[in-house]
């Protein structure tokens, strides 16, 4: 009997995989669908966020039975315990953590692959009620196999991912990770409560007519930056208006709107964050790893951000990505400036 799928559940879509890949071993299978399933528990606790006048504050038990704590906390537990107790994951690198969480068990330590993560971006939106989501990154270990994961395993360059993604905890919720076969989206069907594919292939547009910045910090850019910014308000759309300024304040929510529709998303170095703000492993590294799968173009004003040797866990990095044509117009801004 030919049972004709047309919606593949993220389980059946990452098993489907597998059937195109015999020799592969499964465990980033598993590690992709360990992180939805974390997804799906942080999606029932945001989603009553809201609430939390009304139930009490943190503190209350959810349906699990754990104390719900402060939400980012919460959702870095989720994440931490489903990968602790999964065979994928050697440890974690966390926005949440001050230093790395080795999971030196048996199993755990013959596991390939460490996963970072800022486990709730952007949670400073969740009283106004504003989408916020998961950002994860997920590299092959480089430490010895059967032994506990190391510091190295974490402080690798971008390029290194074998996979990374993020959940959208929005007015849907949807988890969009990329290997380097593609980028797939995969929306939340309470019904079910399965992540379903909704969004295959995704490609990064090579245009558009949307940047992304916190004009706030507008005198604080280089000239380079604010010649960029300038241009973006005197182009004019394919239908001749000028471009459209949107930014959130919620990374995940930017840049996600910005790979489907066409856009740059803009984080500067300013005066007061020479840096940048973003952090680089669990922020702009995943980012940038996924725009590249769907052909755009993501850098710290300088360079690649995926070529970036990280020398400690939580360094910044200033982050420019998206739309290909659109990075290479504030290039030539940038490359003619000081
Ligand atoms: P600003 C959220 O705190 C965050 O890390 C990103 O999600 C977001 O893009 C950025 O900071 C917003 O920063 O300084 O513009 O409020």
């Amino acid at each position: 009997m030919n049972v004709n799928r047309r919606v593949l559940t993220l389980d059946e879509f990452t098993i489907q995989q597998l059937r195109d890949f015999p020799n592969a071993t499964g465990e980033l299978s598993n590690l992709l669908r360990d992180i939805g399933l974390a997804a799906k528990r942080v999606n029932v606790e945001v989603n009553k966020a809201g609430l939390v006048d009304i139930l009490g504050d943190a503190g209350n038990m959810n349906v699990q039975g754990e104390d719900v704590k402060k939400l980012d906390v919460f959702a870095n537990n989720q994440f931490m315990g489903v990968l602790r107790h999964g065979i994928s994951c050697a440890g974690i690198g966390s926005e949440e953590l001050d230093d790395i969480a080795v999971f030196d068990d048996e199993i755990s330590n013959q596991s390939k692959y460490v996963c970072l993560f800022d486990p709730l971006d952007g949670s400073g939106n969740i009283d106004v009620n504003v989408s916020i989501g998961t950002i994860f990154g997920v590299y092959r270990r480089v430490s010895e196999k059967g032994r506990p994961c190391t510091k190295a395993d974490f402080l690798q360059a971008g390029i290194k991912q074998v996979a990374a993604g993020y959940i959208i905890y929005g007015s849907s919720t949807m988890m969009v990770y990329a290997t380097r076969r593609g980028v797939n989206g995969f929306t939340l069907d309470p019904s079910i409560g399965e992540f379903t594919l909704s969004h295959p292939n995704i490609k990064c547009p090579l245009s558009g007519n949307i940047y992304s910045v916190n004009h706030g910090n507008f005198f604080q850019f280089g000239d380079g930056v604010k010649k960029y910014i300038d241009q973006c308000q005197k182009k004019n759309k394919s239908n001749g208006g000028p471009y459209s300024q949107r930014y959130i304040g919620s990374m995940v929510s930017d840049v996600h709107r910005n790979l489907i529709k066409g856009g740059i998303f803009m984080y500067p170095a300013t005066t007061d964050k020479q840096n940048g703000k973003l952090r680089l492993q669990y922020e702009c590294n995943p980012f940038a790893f996924l725009i590249e799968v769907a052909g755009g173009k993501a850098t710290d004003g300088k360079l690649r951000i995926l070529d970036i040797v990280p020398e400690t866990l939580h360094q910044r990095s200033a982050f420019f990505g998206g739309s290909q044509h659109m990075m290479e117009e504030l290039e030539d801004c940038m490359k003619n400036s000081n």
